[in-house]
């Protein structure tokens, strides 16, 4: 079977809530749809939605461009022979794993179609039955942390992520913080995400200063190395999120006793491939994770649905499911959170088709 046309699809993806930057307010994100076509008449999807661009070293314009770099040595490839593919990619363009996220990800679509099995199946099968989402609570006063863990519980949510950092101050980090910690009922998960916003000085005092509350710290400081500095002086559990890009920063952090999970990202770790690998590693060193993207609609939900239900329980945490937070559905069978659940169809590969009447003509076509 051989690649024999690469479609390349671009939407806006309307967000439930605003996300704000120092450079713009962002009212919808830059979305990238593949398609590859094959010579056998099986077809596959993938997708990645940079959060902006600043969010990480990710553009949606740069996937765009990263893809038209790489086509040519596509077209021809086995897309059934995912190390193979990878490795023609990287022989194509160094870096830019988010953008080889999206191809890899429709070439495991392709090869579970051809072989009439549900993506997971392929990854190591069901260890899970269903797979616990989460919420992000945003910022803004403490009464809104009450509020957000109260109607994310009614919706069936039992692991809350409440952001601090960026677009807040010390006191009102501190304020959200400890109203989290009064809101949150036993069997509940708490985790503080100050997504790399705090200095290393600010960090080691507001942790210190919450030490008495029960929750695990996310990306506390931009860098590993002030991630690592901070982890050897506080006592809180430690998630390490966007320093986390690949199986060598993993394997780092193990050997330095860095973290104790991580916030994982499909598409920042090379897609399904590159998932895998470090979900295995996970739980050989008996590490959590959870099973994220940066955004993206309901190709990026069954991804990580396949993930998430084919990761065991002792290493699976939660899954940020973009979708359920945003206004964009092209697929309504495509996966989504249900009463705080994310779980997958039986279909062969990923199970989406996207409605072409929403996807409109490609932007780009190579083959
Ligand atoms: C909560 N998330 C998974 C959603 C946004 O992509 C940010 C991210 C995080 O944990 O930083
Ligand atoms: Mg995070």
């Amino acid at each position: 079977m051989k690649i024999s046309r690469i479609d390349v699809f671009q939407l806006d993806i309307p967000l439930e809530k605003p996300k704000r930057y120092p450079n713009r307010t962002y009212e919808s994100l830059d979305d990238t749809i593949v398609r590859l076509e094959t010579d056998a008449g099986i077809v596959g999807w993938g997708e990645v939605c940079p959060i902006a661009s600043t969010y990480q070293p990710e553009h949606a314009l740069g996937v765009r461009a990263a893809i038209e770099e790489m086509a040519p040595g596509l077209i021809g490839e086995d897309p059934t022979q995912t190390d193979r593919v990878n490795a023609t990619m990287n022989r194509w363009l160094m870096g830019g794993e988010y953008a080889k996220s999206a191809i890899d990800i429709a070439c495991w679509d392709i090869t579970g179609k051809a072989y009439h099995r549900p993506l997971y199946h392929l990854i190591g099968g069901r260890m899970q039955e269903r797979a616990r989402a989460y919420p992000e609570i945003e910022m803004g006063p403490p009464e809104i942390v009450d509020r957000r863990i109260s109607q994310y519980r009614e919706e069936g949510f039992r692991h809350f992520q409440v952001k601090a950092g960026r677009g807040s101050n010390f006191d009102l980090d501190i304020a959200r913080m400890r109203k989290a910690g009064e809101c949150i009922r036993p069997g509940e998960t708490l985790v503080v995400d100050a997504n790399k916003a705090w200095k290393t000085h600010e960090a080691l005092r507001i942790l210190r200063m919450t030490e008495d509350i029960d929750f695990y710290i996310e990306q506390p400081c931009l860098t590993y190395a002030e991630c690592l500095a901070i982890r050897r002086q506080v006592r809180q559990p430690m998630i390490l999120d966007e320093c986390m890009t690949d199986i060598k920063v993993l394997l780092q952090g193990l050997a330095d006793n860095c973290f104790e999970g991580i916030g994982c990202k499909i598409t920042r770790v090379g897609g399904i491939t590159g998932m895998r690998l470090i979900r295995d590693v996970c739980t050989a060193a008996g590490k959590f994770m959870t099973v994220d993207d940066a955004w993206g609609a309901d190709l990026s939900a069954a991804a990580q649905a396949h993930l998430a239900v084919s990761t065991p329980e002792t290493t699976f945490a939660a899954t940020y499911v973009s979708s359920y937070f945003s206004n964009m559905r092209y697929d309504e069978e495509a996966p989504m959170v249900v009463d705080g659940f994310l779980d997958t169809n039986d279909k062969s590969g990923l199970g989406v088709e996207p409605d072409m009447t929403i996807l409109g003509e490609p932007l780009r076509t190579y083959g």
